[in-house]
């Protein structure tokens, strides 16, 4: 029997999946501007740095800053325990195979959670370059690592997450000596894609570039904390 072939329906579906999401980003987005809280969604592959980047900030800005920490992983509390291990709070969501957050995931985790002592929220998003790109945290800037392991040529890979980023962070910057074309590349391919990046070149490892992470994150929080102060 020869079957009358339907016409796919796949992106109708998507869209109204991801309407959905972005109502429920919206009034996420509302909750934190009402508290002042800044939000940061990071986004890379596996192994890029985002937990060591959030592990250093935690580290040197606890004693100023309430940091809440929301990780996303298919499995494991292993980078919830590492922040916690740093002395900031840490909210593991398990997707269970999922690639990425979405909003109510956040909302979920953010149920009991009393946001008027929270000066900023860092969401460690599931690790890869393409899934969570389309998927509304409520956040105030998203920001992609790349890790100069990975090679120059991920942004023109993935251009839908380069391209909604607000900051780059190329971090592992410690092992430029042994990768010089990733060092040359990586940023003017990351720029052809985005030009409106702002840009921290970060090592984890030796600590170089981080004063300048710290100091735009404590501008954002300061800066967020002040909106709210005049609304
Ligand atoms: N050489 C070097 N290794 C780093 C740096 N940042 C993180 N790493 C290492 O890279 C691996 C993955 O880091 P992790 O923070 O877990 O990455 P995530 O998967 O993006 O959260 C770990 O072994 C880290 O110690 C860095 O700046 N330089
Ligand atoms: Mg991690």
């Amino acid at each position: 029997m020869i079957m009358e072939k339907k016409p796919s329906k796949t992106i109708e579906v998507r869209q109204s999946v991801t309407l959905a999401n972005d109502r429920a980003a919206g009034e996420l987005r509302d909750r934190f501007a009402a508290k002042g809280v800044w939000v940061l969604n990071l986004i890379s592959s596996p192994g890029a740095g985002k937990t060591a980047l959030i592990e250093k900030t935690v580290e040197n800005l606890r004693d100023e800053f309430s940091i809440l920490v929301i990780e996303g992983d298919p499995h494991t509390s292993l980078d919830s325990d590492r922040i916690n291990r740093m002395g900031a709070r840490a909210l593991q969501i398990n997707t269970l195979g999922g690639c990425h957050l979405d909003a109510a995931m956040i909302g979920h985790a953010l149920l009991n959670i009393d946001l008027e002592k929270v000066a900023a929220v860092f969401i460690e998003n599931v690790g890869n370059l393409l899934c969570p790109a389309a998927w509304d945290l409520g956040q105030d800037a998203t920001c992609v690592l790349a890790g100069l392991t990975e090679g120059p040529d991920k942004p023109l890979k993935y251009p839908e997450t380069f391209s909604l980023a607000d900051v780059l962070v190329i971090n592992k910057t410690d092992l430029a000596p042994y990768l010089p074309g990733a060092s040359a590349m990586l940023l003017p391919n990351a720029l052809k894609i985005n030009p409106g990046l702002t840009v921290f070149e970060t090592s984890c490892i030796d600590g170089s570039g981080l004063l300048s992470w710290y100091d735009w994150v404590k501008d954002m929080m300061e800066k967020k904390q002040g909106g709210r102060a005049r609304a």
